[in-house]
């Protein structure tokens, strides 16, 4: 595909690489025979952090299906590929204005804050009215988080989430209250995985058709430094494939997906998570569309049901919302003044802590990891051996496929890190190898022991985590939610707390 060159157009319709959907706003009022559209493979975007060579393919394959897509449905598609591409999405676009002659630049708000700073200059630049549209593809717009939020003392997902339910009319009874008398089945969603449990279905593998195969082929080429396996690859790259990808979830893991959200096991990828991030984050998928179809499978428990729908009309519409609320300020705080240098392994997988190797290893594969890997194995790790945010966020940014700033950096700097001082959650997720024991099997494998708490052969969780809480007492012991983990502090001898600290100096000095 190379530019397509035209006659002066009318509007140039921007999309970017995770604006897939034709229900996008910067196509509203759009006239197939005044108006462009422009698509724009950009260095920049490639270069911005090591991403993993099958996020790449996905958003590069996915771009170009889509463009495809639009041009049969008789649409003009201005489209450029990284080979013939200008280095920047300002620097393509100036060259394009200057070939199409736009009176009007139509775009609808990028997911990240660095793009929408590049995207407001384009008015004055490029002396062409720039039109920023809201992206209606969620459920709440960002002046609608910022009403809510303004005034509170704090930002809490759950009242958040309760304001949505209500809003539109999800899972309540005639009363207005929640189906099955509760909000929340968050303590029915902690269940370890049974020996027996069979064989779990994993998620649809899509063959790679010509598109897909010619950019592994170009990225294998140019981009063979990115991080990661670039194959199998087997992502959905079409909004067909996407569907499909759902409607198998829907079918054969959304039912087990409540009780064993966070259990993790050494041999089990995906367990029953849905692995559809990233045609949501992409486009491909609509959330609107999704929770519809979860709404409609009235056979599978509440706990399934309500489980999934906090994640997408909870989790993911409040980690934006805070995003937008708190940019470009957000990413600056760092509470706990963590410095320490990510270690190599977090690249390589290059460690003896198994539960760290497997997730990180599966990374490195997948692109994937599901949330509780993410938050208590390579998160947990992160926070406790004191880890600088800014390269933990760089890390998260990189690796996985569903990966952009707006939902990552809440999701990193917030939860995982708490750098931001308590603004997403409420206290740090810290915890020991008792926590990673009792969801996982990954110990078993392991040259540490979990059950040991000091010397050489002890799980480093165990005396990292009373590192951490010792070291950031000042500024923890207030929290009313970690009132037992100080009163176990203050009866803790003073031998005991020298113990930790050396345990945790010696192994934090090895890596
Ligand atoms: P499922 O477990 O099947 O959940 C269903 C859907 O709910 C997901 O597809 C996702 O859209 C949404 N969701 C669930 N949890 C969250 C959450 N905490 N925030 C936002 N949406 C959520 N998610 C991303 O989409 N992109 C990221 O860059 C990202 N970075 C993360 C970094 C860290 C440190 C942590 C702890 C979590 C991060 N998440 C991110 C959230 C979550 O881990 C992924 O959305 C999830 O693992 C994707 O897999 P899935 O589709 O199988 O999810
Ligand atoms: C992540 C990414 C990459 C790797 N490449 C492109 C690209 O070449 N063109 C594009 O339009 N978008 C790309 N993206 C996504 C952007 O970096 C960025 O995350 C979004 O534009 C924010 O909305
Ligand atoms: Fe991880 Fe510790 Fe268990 Fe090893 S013993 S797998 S380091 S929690």
């Amino acid at each position: 595909m190379t530019t397509k060159s035209t006659t002066k157009t009318r509007n140039l319709c921007v999309i970017l690489g995770d604006q897939l959907s034709e229900n996008i706003s910067s196509f509203e009022g759009f006239d197939k025979k005044k108006d462009s559209i422009l698509m724009m493979e950009v260095l920049d975007e490639i270069e911005y952090v090591n991403h993993h060579k099958k996020k790449l393919v996905l958003i590069f394959s996915a771009m170009r299906h889509f463009a495809e897509d639009l041009r049969k449905k008789g649409f003009n598609v201005i489209y450029v590929e990284f080979d013939d591409s200008k280095s920047s999405f300002t620097k393509e676009l100036e060259r394009q204005c200057g070939i199409h002659k736009p009176e009007k630049i139509v775009v609808t708000h990028p997911g990240e804050y660095r793009v929408l700073v590049e995207i407001k200059k384009w008015n004055d630049f490029l002396k062409i009215p720039t039109l920023i549209l809201e992206d209606t593809r969620f459920f709440c717009q960002i002046s609608e988080f910022n009403e809510w939020a303004e005034g509170r003392k704090e930002l809490r997902m759950e009242t958040f989430y309760q304001m949505m339910r209500k809003k539109y009319k999800i899972l309540l009874d005639e009363k207005g209250g929640p189906i099955g008398g509760k909000w929340n089945y968050d303590v029915k969603n902690r269940k370890r995985l049974p020996k027996d449990i069979g064989v779990i279905p994993e998620p649809l593998a899509h063959k790679p058709d010509k598109i897909t195969q010619s950019i592994i082929e170009k990225l294998k080429e140019k981009f063979s430094n990115h991080f990661g396996e670039i194959e199998p690859f087997w992502f959905a790259v079409t909004r067909d494939e996407a569907q499909k990808s759902l409607d198998d979830f829907l079918e054969n893991r959304l039912d087990l997906f409540g009780p064993y959200e966070d259990a993790m096991a050494q041999n089990e990828k995906f367990l029953f998570h849905s692995v559809l991030s990233m045609y949501l984050n992409i486009g491909l998928l609509n959330p609107r569309d999704v929770i519809q179809k979860i709404l409609e499978k009235k056979s599978i428990p509440i706990e399934s049901i309500e489980g999934f729908v906090r994640q997408i009309l909870g989790w993911r519409e409040y980690v934006r919302g805070v995003y937008w609320h708190y940019m470009p300020k957000y990413n600056e705080s760092n509470f706990f003044e963590a410095k320490k240098k990510l270690p190599d392994f977090y690249w390589t997988g290059e460690t003896e802590m198994n539960c760290v190797k497997t997730c990180i290893e599966q990374t490195i594969q997948e692109s994937y990891a599901h949330h509780i890997q993410r938050l208590m194995v390579t998160g947990n790790f992160a926070l406790i051996a004191g880890l600088n945010p800014k390269e933990v966020c760089d890390w998260y940014l990189s690796v996985y496929a569903d990966a952009f700033e707006w939902v990552e950096l809440p999701n990193t700097h917030g939860m995982i890190l708490y750098a931001d001082g308590g603004i997403l959650g409420s206290k740090p997720y810290a915890a020991s190898g008792n926590y990673i024991n009792k969801m996982s099997d990954y110990c078993k494998g392991c040259k540490y022991d979990v059950k040991k708490k000091d010397g050489k052969d002890a799980c480093p969780f165990n005396y990292l985590y009373w590192d951490f809480f010792l070291k950031n007492q000042k500024k923890l012991e207030k929290n009313p939610r970690l009132w037992t983990v100080f009163s176990t502090i203050k009866k803790m001898s003073k031998e005991k707390k020298e113990q930790i600290a050396s345990d945790s100096a010696e192994f934090l000095k090895k890596i």
